[in-house]
């Protein structure tokens, strides 16, 4: 795709749409105080000659891997006169290719996402391990999802406990193995039809988590692997193993902290009230985020006796989205409103777990009273306090205590002449959308079948197909609009649209989560949602976009496309399913986007991938990819030239099977 970088520019040119983002990012300029946005037009300057990032590093042309380097490579679009190596001897010092290059980058980056998903599973592994032991702050909340977890997993406990207990056994050795070569047990259980088709492509996990994460660093190592191919298959089983990881920790969080519950909320700065305590928690491990929420109601006295009229917690990111979904809490926004969250002078705590945490905030609540918190091994910051969560239940209580009384104390010295709230209000949202709401709704149309009102409905066309709405949003476009205008364009085209993580904070402030937006969809889409909305018992139509949760829950999306090709009898790879990540930031959203590619799931990115400058990579992602997997990577800026691409491949995917 030529001109990206252009195109690029041309989106971020159009500025931070109007609404509650500009109005604080505003404030915070008027304030001296630095954010996000003007990190990345400081970067659009004049910059050694570029105008925009370093023209080598953004096509995955540069390698820091050894110490005779950093070396960097030229291919055509780079500029002539940033040329300096002829293209004869166009090779790193130690003789990697473009090619090797590009496809070593994009398994190293793929690597940090599937350990940082990995991270999180393992975590909840031992919680619930810790709640078979009896010793968890935690219970089990979903007897029957663990049960039906024990059963897929070949555990026959009989009691809960010992439930809990022998999943942990069987995921433990599924991450850390040995596994004498034998397939992780968990690809079956979340792709069984898939598992014969991706273990012939060796894209199938045959040893611990953890060694094929060492495996693949290894392999990226100086002196190691310099066929790309291979360096791409690794990176497509990597991207395996992280929807096995996102599969375990939703499956576990659902059954520790419940499933979500349909139901309405909020998004916006006016989350936080000016008259509590406000504890906003970040990042994306919710277990001791619930625990805060418990520990907020038993705090209101502390809350008055400091002048607060209570406490008042709220989500930012996808610890936000798990408790939005299970108990409808309030959300600040996703990863770009984090520093403007602490700029409102309102943020007593900032509570932060894990992941997507921009390293800013540590000097930012140098400007303001904001308690920063951090609660995991994983993550340490400067002018932070740290506090654990504890493996007993009398630790994690005592934390969650701690963490709200940090957060009534920091209120104490909260300074009302810098508290800002923007004019224009947030927005109302529905959200809380899984497998099994989903399932619960259509059952009443047809209780023996229930996917098959929804099979139907792509079969005569109702629903053209189904889109997942997923990752970051990014100040490298213009910031929310990628998603907006593909979500937009895809409803009018009667897709059902689901969105998760930040994509669906972007669907959100654009009022898309809300059911009268339905009234932007095709008339075909639109008879289906108020159906629908009806048949749950809603006052209205279902939103246009499900909200199905935080990105883990991308999980959710692919158990849904499992059980629609089952019914079928098809593989994943033949639905007419699409997965867009339009403003992608993070390793764990490129890792998320190998994983839907490796089960054959089509995935679109709307920010160029640090993969350009190889030929053989574009291609093989873009093009061959799709004789092995059936699927392959879209990459188009132009969120219209993107719709587009998107609407086609599902058509293409629907012509072959058989549909119009
Ligand atoms: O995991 S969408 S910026 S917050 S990586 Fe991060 Fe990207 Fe947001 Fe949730 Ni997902």
């Amino acid at each position: 795709m030529a001109g990206w970088m252009e195109q690029e520019l041309e989106q971020r040119k159009k500025g931070i749409p109007a609404g509650q983002v500009r109005e604080v990012v505003e404030h915070m300029r008027q304030n001296q105080i630095d954010t996000v946005w003007d990190v990345q037009a400081a970067y659009d300057g004049e910059f050694l000659g570029l105008k925009d990032r370093c023209a080598f590093g953004a096509r995955g042309l540069c390698c820091r891997n050894c110490e005779m380097g950093p070396c960097r490579l030229a291919t055509g679009d780079v500029p002539q006169h940033l040329q300096l190596i002829t293209p004869a001897i166009n090779r790193s010092t130690c003789g990697k290719t473009v090619d090797d290059m590009v496809a070593n980058m994009l398994l190293q980056t793929t690597i940090r996402g599937t350990a940082a998903h990995l991270g999180h599973a393992l975590h909840l592994v031992e919680l619930l391990s810790e709640v078979g032991a009896g010793t968890s702050a935690l219970a089990v909340k979903d007897e029957a999802k663990l049960e039906a977890l024990a059963t897929a997993l070949g555990v026959t406990a009989k009691t809960s406990a010992a439930r809990a207990t022998g999943v942990a056994q069987v995921l433990r050795t599924d991450f850390n193995g040995p596994r004498d070569g034998a397939p992780m047990k968990f690809v079956a259980v979340l792709a069984p039809k898939e598992a014969s088709r991706l273990v012939k492509l060796e894209l199938v996990p045959h040893k611990g988590a953890c060694e094929l994460i060492v495996e693949a660093t290894h392999s990226t190592a100086h002196g190691m692997t310099n066929a790309a191919f291979k360096l791409l298959q690794w990176t497509l089983k990597l991207g395996v193993l992280d929807m096995v990881a996102l599969a375990v920790s939703t499956e576990i969080q659902d059954i520790l902290l419940g499933k979500p519950n349909v139901g309405t909320s909020h998004i916006g700065f006016d989350a936080l009230d000016p008259a509590k305590v406000n504890i906003v928690v970040h990042g994306h491990y919710p277990p001791l985020a619930e625990m805060v929420v418990e520990a907020a109601h038993a705090a209101d006295a502390a809350a008055r006796n400091a002048g607060a009229t209570g406490v008042n917690v709220v989500g930012l990111c996808c610890t936000g989205n798990e408790i939005l979904m299970r108990h409808g809490l309030k959300t600040l926004g996703n990863n770009l409103q984090q520093e403007l969250a602490i700029g409102t002078g309102l943020v007593d705590a900032m509570v932060v777990d894990v992941q997507c945490v921009f390293p800013s905030l540590s000097s930012l609540v140098g400007h303001f009273h904001t308690k920063l918190v951090t609660t995991m091994g994983e993550l340490h910051m400067e002018e932070a306090v740290h506090v654990p969560m504890g493996h007993t239940a009398e630790e994690t209580h005592k934390a969650a205590a701690k963490i709200v009384a940090l957060g009534v104390e920091a209120y104490g010295k909260r300074d009302k002449g810098k508290a800002f709230l923007p004019k224009t209000p947030g927005k109302s949202l529905m959200a809380g959308f899984s497998v099994e709401t989903l399932v619960a709704v259509l059952s009443k149309l047809d209780a023996n079948d229930p996917l098959k009102p929804l099979i139907d409905a792509i079969a005569n066309g109702t629903v053209t197909g189904a889109v997942l709405l997923a990752g970051c949003t990014s100040p490298k476009v213009q910031p929310d609009m990628s998603h907006v205008a593909i979500a937009k364009a895809l409803i009018k085209e009667n897709v059902l649209v689901i969105a998760t993580g930040c994509a669906a904070g972007a669907c959100a402030r654009a009022g898309l989560l809300q059911p009268e937006a339905a009234a932007q969809a095709g008339d075909k889409l639109k008879g289906l949602l108020a159906a629908l909305g009806k048949t749950a018992g809603l006052p209205g139509s279902l939103p246009p976009v499900l909200h199905f949760g935080s990105c883990v829950d991308n999980s959710r999306v692919v158990m849904l496309l499992k059980a629609l090709a089952d019914r079928l009898g098809v593989g994943v790879d033949k639905l007419p399913a699409v997965a867009s990540a339009a403003e992608l930031v993070t390793e764990k959203a490129i890792a998320i986007g190998c994983g839907a590619l490796a089960l054959g799931v089509t995935t679109h990115v709307g920010v160029a991938p640090k993969v350009m400058g190889s030929p053989f990579v574009v291609t093989t992602l873009a093009k061959d990819l799709e004789q092995l997997t059936g699927s392959k990577l879209i990459v188009a800026v132009d969120p219209k030239e993107a719709a587009g691409e998107i609407l086609a491949e599902l058509r293409r995917k629907r012509t072959g099977l058989g549909l119009n």
